[in-house]
């Protein structure tokens, strides 16, 4: 069975995304999943080509984007991504739209295809703080989650898709006290969420 995990590039003015940090120490497998890897742009004009790319090169069972989301305190297994685009701060072309679909006449909302609750438990059961989530917000990350349920829902690549949520890594903590999880947590948050999906697909 083939994953591919996608994690994003800095933005924001950071230096690093605690996303691409994890997704880049990804075995290339784990167990019977060959894991491969690819990272988007944070930008809504070029993030959904070169994940279309990266899912037509791989043709994966299982595809999980990763974003980072600095605010949050734990893994967040998202289930709904969107039709809208409303930016709080400019992505990484500089554009930031305001109350604009992403697929002009397309579906309100999708949601994800592998198993949210269980993917939430089994992460639990591994003692990492995990939350299902009803948001991945209106950024460029609920655009490229929607932009993957889209491709899916048209049929054209058969695979199971989600979206996941993470934390800051530790480096990113200020002195703020910005909630921060160390990156080796969110490497295996990554890959438990990937074995549950398989085993769901198997069941
Ligand atoms: N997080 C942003 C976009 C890229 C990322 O890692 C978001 O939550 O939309």
């Amino acid at each position: 069975m083939k994953a591919l995990v996608t994690g994003f590039e800095p933005f924001g003015g950071e230096s690093i995304n605690a996303s691409l940090e994890a997704v880049r120490r990804l075995p290339p497998r784990l167990g019977a999943i060959e894991i491969m890897t690819a990272a988007l742009p944070t930008s809504y004009a070029r993030s959904l080509g070169a994940l279309e790319t990266a899912i037509a090169r791989a043709e994966p069972q299982i595809v999980l984007c990763v974003g980072q989301a600095g605010e949050r305190v734990a893994l967040c297994v998202e289930r709904l991504a969107v039709n809208i685009q409303d930016a709080r701060i400019p992505d990484n072309d500089g554009a930031q739209p305001v109350d604009r679909p992403i697929v002009p006449g397309g579906p309100a909302a999708y949601l994800a295809t592998l198993p949210a609750r269980v993917t939430v438990a089994a992460l639990r059961a591994a003692e990492l703080p995990a939350q299902l989530s009803m948001s991945a917000g209106t950024f460029v990350c609920n655009h490229v989650f929607y932009g993957l349920m889209h491709f899916a829902a048209a049929r054209r690549h058969p695979f199971r898709g989600g979206f996941l949520h993470v934390p800051c890594v530790l480096q990113q903590a200020r002195s703020g006290g910005e909630h921060s999880m160390p990156v080796e947590d969110i490497v295996r948050g990554i890959e438990i969420v990937l074995e549950a999906t398989a085993q769901a697909r198997d069941t």
